[in-house]
């Protein structure tokens, strides 16, 4: 079993996007453990897009997932990491299939509905900025 996150972005919740999205996770069989509804702290967006300092897009990412209301989850399911980020689709929303979450609901790149962990150690990581120990147990 794997654990993954996912974060319904500041936009689709505004888009009032939370249901269909769980929805979609829901059917394909991955489980829930923990949900939050929260707004996300300078400090917490700083380390969840580590990775992405110094790129271009990295202001408006912060700027943009710090905007308002989120929707934190984290899952668990065989290879949840791969079949969460295969559900959201491609990030490039003139990319993402129909079908997936990106592929219906998103028209635009960093508007694009959610984030996913894209391996195993950084869904960890990702986990434990947003729940604790015990709410992953
Ligand atoms: P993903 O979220 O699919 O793992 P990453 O990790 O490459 O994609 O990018 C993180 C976030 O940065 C994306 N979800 C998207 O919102 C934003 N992003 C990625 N590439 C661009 C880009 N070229 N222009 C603006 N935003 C981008």
């Amino acid at each position: 079993m794997e654990k993954t996150f996912l974060m319904i972005k500041p936009n689709a919740v505004k888009r009032h996007l939370i249901g269909k999205v769980i929805t979609k996770i829901e059917e394909k069989g991955i489980n829930i453990i923990s949900i939050k509804y929260l707004n996300v702290s300078n400090e917490q967006a700083e380390n969840h897009y580590d990775v992405h300092q110094g790129k271009s897009f990295y202001n408006s990412l912060i700027e943009n997932i710090t905007s308002g209301p989120v929707v934190a989850i984290a899952l668990r399911g065989n290879d949840a990491v791969a079949i969460i980020r295969t559900l959201a689709g491609s990030t490039d929303p003139t990319k993402a299939n129909p079908g997936t979450i990106r592929g219906d609901y998103s028209n635009d790149i960093l508007n694009n509905i959610v984030h996913t962990s894209d391996s195993v150690e950084r869904a960890l990581y990702e986990l434990s900025i947003y729940f604790s120990e015990a709410e992953l147990a």
